[in-house]
């Protein structure tokens, strides 16, 4: 039983309690360009929330963060909360109309944006009414004209700030989750769930410890990189390693060796890249002594050749944005590959059937998932609200099972959605980014697993009258989605087929689909 008092700030007790308790000189963070105390932390944190005030931004309003993991990204996201301000970090691999929609939907007085990322903003800045403000992280002599440097706001000495007035209960940041249909929603955690996922999962099942260096491949913008990089590190006094490369077998393998993380975490297809390639390090060149995995259920065979090679084991678990971080997970010592484990204590699962009741023993159910640190609602979206927070209950959109020993294994989603490499994507709009290509009719898009068992997307194609299909234009339809979409979410594989499989009301019958597929 987690007790918060009342009167809670999140970011106030992530660095105040690694002070109270003479960390001040330990290392906090290292990232691409330095490492940094918690002390320094502190200063950095105090300094942004000043910051905050003079660019006149306040209490409970939203400033949005597009931000690489540097340094900068805990500065920010901290600062925010100390101050009152709630940060919503987002997906840096996005696009100029989905920054578009998220500058206005949140209604951000602010953006905090990596110089790379900016050019993609050009747009969302001028076109939302709300952004005041627009900080570059990383500009080097880059910032233009009307918009601040990171690094000059931090430049000045302050006095500590003193931690806005939240309370346990009160929004905290908000993060993106996508659903197959319609815009992304803005997920609202409240100031007591960081210390609550750290409190039920990373400390007891993880067993994040002081001691530990923590690795996160999978980025801060994601709720399982945000837990794992940011709030359990702290959490715990421990260091959190940051990258701000893209994940590859190279770039996580030079960390690994680099930094000597003792705890790393994970998504599936990064795990099956780097047992495949040959900059994997051997077993003495690295220190992990835990591994996680989330995002998408991991393959028993990666999992059997990761410990077969490191001498740990992967602990594949499941989480949510709308929960926060995982609530179900496989234990150190005994992980079943194949499942993602048992449910977190703290939190109750069911498996609810068709009929709205709870499913036999071992029949595949919608999971649901009752927990202190589920999301308070979407931002202006009563009717998805409604359906996904149902009181005590959230629903997780995830079908599972559980079998005679309480293993809980995956058994695909209840809505289409495909998980790529631990994001969601919507095959809706891979399909309409499909049929905006001159040559196309119709398209419809399933998930299809890859060699090792990986869910990536699959795409048929009907073209218009008279046109012949041939590599080439199959070629030039993978490349026309990813000019219009963030690229992981181009199908990898692509079939003409003369018409699509529908039922009388026209629905495209995603089954046959998955069934005829011949690539
Ligand atoms: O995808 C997951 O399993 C996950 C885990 C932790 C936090 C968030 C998510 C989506």
């Amino acid at each position: 039983h987690i007790t918060i008092p009342r009167d809670y700030n999140a970011a106030h007790d992530l660095i105040e309690r690694n002070l109270r308790s003479g960390r001040g000189n330990k290392i906090a963070v290292i990232d691409d360009a330095g490492q940094y105390t918690y002390a320094q932390l502190a200063e950095r944190v105090d300094r942004f929330a000043h910051a905050l005030g003079e660019m006149g931004v306040r209490m409970e309003e939203r400033v949005v963060l597009c931000l690489l993991d540097t340094v900068d990204f805990p500065t920010a996201f901290l600062g925010c909360i100390k101050a009152g301000v709630v940060p919503v970090p987002i997906n840096t691999l996005l696009t100029a109309s989905d920054y578009s929609y998220m500058l206005r939907d949140s209604r951000a007085r602010a953006l905090v944006v990596s110089s790379l990322l900016l050019p993609a903003f050009a747009n969302a800045i001028e076109q939302s009414p709300f952004v005041k403000n627009v900080v570059v992280s990383g500009g080097d002599a880059g910032v233009r004209g009307s918009h601040l440097d990171f690094a000059d706001l931090l430049a000045a000495p302050r006095p500590p700030f003193e931690a806005a007035p939240t309370c346990a209960d009160d929004p905290c940041f908000w993060l993106y989750s996508s659903g197959s249909t319609g815009a992304p929603k803005g997920t609202v955690h409240l100031h007591s769930s960081l210390i609550t996922t750290f409190e039920l999962y990373a400390r007891p099942i993880l067993d994040v410890q002081e001691s530990d260096v923590v690795f996160s491949a999978a980025k801060l913008f994601f709720a399982y990189g945000l837990g794992n990089g940011l709030t359990f590190p702290l959490a715990a006094g421990a260091t959190a390693v940051l990258m701000s490369e893209r994940p590859t077998p190279a770039s996580v393998s030079r960390v690994l060796r680099r930094h000597q993380p003792t705890v790393y975490c994970g998504v599936p297809t990064l795990y099956a890249s780097m047992l495949a390639s040959p900059e994997l390090p051997g077993r003495a060149e690295v220190s992990i002594r835990r591994c996680a995995s989330a995002g998408e259920a991991l393959p028993a065979e990666v999992g059997k050749r990761w410990t077969e090679h490191f001498g740990v084991e992967i602990l594949d678990g499941l989480g949510s944005t709308e929960m926060l971080h995982i609530f179900l997970s496989n234990r150190h010592g005994e992980a079943r590959y194949g499942t993602s484990g048992k449910p977190v204590p703290g939190y109750e699962l069911r498996l609810i059937g068709d009929d709205g009741e709870e499913v036999a023993p071992g029949e595949p159910g919608e999971l649901q998932v009752r927990g202190p640190t589920s999301a308070a609602l979407y931002w202006n979206n009563r009717s998805k609200s409604r359906d996904t927070f149902m009181g005590q209950w959230t629903r997780s959109g995830d079908k599972y099972s559980q079998d005679a020993d309480g293993n809980f294994a995956y058994a695909g989603r209840n809505d289409d959605m495909l998980k790529v490499g631990g994001i969601y994507v919507s095959p809706i709009e891979v399909e309409s980014a499909l049929i905006t290509h001159e040559a196309v009719l119709e398209a419809a898009v399933v998930g299809k697993a890859d060699v090792d068992g990986l869910i990536k997307p699959l795409a048929f194609v009907v073209l218009k009258p008279g046109l012949r299909p041939s590599p080439g234009l199959g070629d030039e339809l993978k490349l026309h989605v990813k000019s219009k979409l963030a690229p992981y979410k181009y199908p990898r594989w692509l079939e003409f087929v003369d018409e699509l499989p529908k039922t009388a009301t026209g629905k495209i019958q995603r089954f046959k689909l998955r069934a005829s597929s011949s690539v």
